[in-house]
């Protein structure tokens, strides 16, 4: 696949902020900081597409981009900041609870995991809770670059480990600033995107 046009579409908090359920969303999850906007912008092959902070939590809302006017990408808030007051942090799991519990057209979650550390407890807890609804099983693991080789393969079994992935989930090392790893993610949100149109017309 290749991403030839994508615009920012909506920005919601609320279900009734949310575009139509007419098209098939991939959404991203990972703690603030991880490289999700970095990663969207490599994607599109856009530079600003989505807002690269050296501020964590900035992003508070979720985030709906049209790509190629057939499917959709979802930034989810980031998690985990530990600036952010209890309200907010309850607002976070209410708007993202919202979100994954019925919305009838998210095909899956990718969530981000910085390759450098063991995923946290909420990295954890986020994998769990996407298996609750079905939507895990393909986690990038963040600034690639930042590693050797070597701790490369080690840190990948770790993160496999540490969140419980099971045999059949992918993990794809990705760095937004080498520009690598990113065609394989591709790959797999073609073929999730395929099975979706396929089961869409039986
Ligand atoms: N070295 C390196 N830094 C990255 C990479 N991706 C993101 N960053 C940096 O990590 C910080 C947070 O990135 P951002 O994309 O805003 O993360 P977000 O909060 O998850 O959206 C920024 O300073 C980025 O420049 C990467 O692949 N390699
Ligand atoms: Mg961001």
């Amino acid at each position: 696949m290749k991403i030839n046009v994508s615009d920012l579409e909506r920005v919601a908090v609320r279900p009734d902020q949310y575009p139509e359920a007419d098209k098939a969303e991939i959404a991203f999850a990972g703690r603030s900081n991880v490289g999700k906007s970095s990663l969207l912008n490599l994607l599109t092959n856009r530079k600003k597409l989505a807002r690269v902070s050296g501020a964590p939590g900035k992003t508070r809302t979720i985030n709906f981009y049209i790509i190629n006017n057939e499917f959709r990408i979802v930034d989810l808030p980031g998690y985990g900041y530990a600036k952010v007051s209890k309200s907010v942090s309850s607002t976070w799991g209410e708007m993202v609870e919202n979100y994954l519990q019925d919305r009838k057209n998210l095909i899956k979650v990718i969530q981000l995991v910085d390759i450098r550390h063991a995923p946290s407890k909420q990295d954890v807890q986020m994998y769990k809770y996407l298996k609750f609804y079905g939507l895990e099983g393909v986690i990038v693991a963040t600034k690639a670059d930042k590693v050797s080789r070597n701790e490369l393969f080690k840190n990948i079994s770790i993160i496999k480990k540490t969140l419980g992935l099971s045999s059949e989930d992918i993990i794809i090392p990705i760095s937004s600033l080498k520009k690598t790893g990113y065609e394989d993610l591709l790959n797999v949100m073609d073929e999730l995107l395929e099975e979706y149109n396929e089961i869409d017309k039986e």
